[in-house]
């Protein structure tokens, strides 16, 4: 029987380094695993360098390229552009594509400052009447088992929040010779570990909870204040040859964040976020704890869940880890039998689903920019806060349009 032929979404994405790989990915196999109300087509991939760009279609997939993201957004063959570069870009290339009629999808964190965030967030409520939608990227919450977690906590099986506690260590900056990237430019990235992976957990415990941050406490560190400058424009971590000759260029963001939080509705919070973790690659953790019971999820073991159930007789209380691969739980009915799991790149194919079934929908795609410039004014107090002796900073929840 062959299967309907479905309204295309034809796709330009701009950027081809870790991220594009993994959007890619998503918009190639979305449609193969779940019934949508459009297809993706990857129409084309735009890029700076000719040869690269090149590179990068054949190996990715896309149909054609451009080596300037304002020729996709000029196209009347792009209907959605997808932004996979460091934050500096995110606002220019988002506000143009909205205005231009484009729906987007925009990496995280949504900008590098919240007045960025801020008019993102305006051009994307007005586009919004229009029937043009954007999402924020953050893909983690699209993780099986903590979008079961988050289920979970809306149901009330834990009762009220209390306590939040998230960790997201890598360790790819241990070594002090891994060369200078952009990830370790402000101007480029905007923060180093804080905005790169505190985001996730930051959108990750606002996601789970339904509670967001209203203040915090914070310090920011650098252990390594210059690296290697190595030309290489991406990439993780890595060993740099250091001589008498090597030139360095300075680190002009942090390598780890701490910081305390309260969440409206009176839980509290402490996060860590961290490229200097020696042994940690991506353990991305998150543990909730509410008067009812508890949940614990840590994406090195992202296949399971543990949950305490407070309900429980006395003489089987304890830790249940769930495997969370069962058709009951989110999105795992479109994959493999249970037990088959599932790994990072399926967050994005997922993040790509409720993305087009949204836009099918003519509905608003979650994250909107609006709930990232929620995450994006957390960012904002905690540097603030690390800028003046860990001071309780506010993050002015403010609500806009
Ligand atoms: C590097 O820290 C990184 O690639 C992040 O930028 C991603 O958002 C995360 O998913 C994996 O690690």
């Amino acid at each position: 029987m062959p299967t309907e032929q479905k309204p295309a979404l034809r796709v330009g994405m701009v950027g081809y380094a870790f991220m594009g790989a993994a959007h890619s990915h998503a918009w190639r196999n979305a449609h193969r695993f779940f019934d949508l109300p459009l297809t993706p087509e990857l129409t084309a991939i735009a890029g700076r360098n000719r040869s690269a760009v090149d590179h990068a279609a054949q190996k990715m997939g896309w149909a054609s390229t451009e080596t300037d993201w304002r020729a996709l957004i000029e196209r009347d063959d792009i209907d959605l552009i997808d932004i996979c570069t460091p934050g500096n870009t995110h606002a220019e290339i988002a506000i143009a594509a909205l205005q231009a009629g484009k729906h987007v999808l925009c990496e995280k964190p949504l900008a590098n400052s919240v007045p960025e965030a801020q008019e993102m967030t305006e051009v994307a409520a007005e586009a919004a009447r229009n029937g043009v939608f954007a999402m924020c990227g953050y893909s983690y919450r699209r993780t099986p088992a903590l979008a079961l977690a988050q289920r979970m906590v809306a149901e009330g099986r834990l009762g009220t929040i209390r306590q939040v506690r998230a960790q997201y260590l890598q360790d790819w900056l241990s070594d002090e010779n891994a060369p200078l990237t952009w990830r370790m430019d402000k101007t480029k990235s905007g923060s180093g570990a804080l905005g790169d992976i505190g985001a996730h957990s930051i959108d990750a415990a606002q996601f789970v909870t339904g509670l967001n941050i209203t203040g915090v406490s914070a310090l920011l560190e650098t252990f390594t204040k210059e690296r290697p400058v190595s030309g290489e424009l991406v990439g993780l971590g890595g060993h740099g040859e250091v001589t008498a000759d090597t030139e360095m260029g300075p680190v002009t963001v942090d390598d780890a964040a701490l910081f305390t939080a309260r969440f409206d509705g009176g839980a509290i919070g402490i996060f860590e976020a961290t490229r200097t973790a020696l042994g940690r690659k991506n353990a991305n953790r998150l543990e909730v704890n509410g008067t009812l019971g508890s949940v614990a999820f840590d994406f090195e073991d992202m296949n399971f869940l543990q949950y305490y159930d407070g309900t429980d007789t006395e003489d089987v209380r304890g830790f249940h880890r769930i495997m969370v691969t069962e058709p009951v739980h989110p999105y795992v009915g479109n994959w493999w039998p249970a037990g088959h799991g599932l790994g990072y790149e399926h967050g994005f194919t997922h993040q790509v689903v409720d993305l087009v079934n949204a836009l099918g929908n003519k509905t608003q795609p979650t994250p909107s920019f609006s709930e990232a410039l929620r995450v994006q004014r957390v960012l904002a107090a905690v540097e603030k806060s690390a800028a003046n002796n860990s001071q309780w900073t506010t993050t002015n929840q403010e609500e806009t349009p």
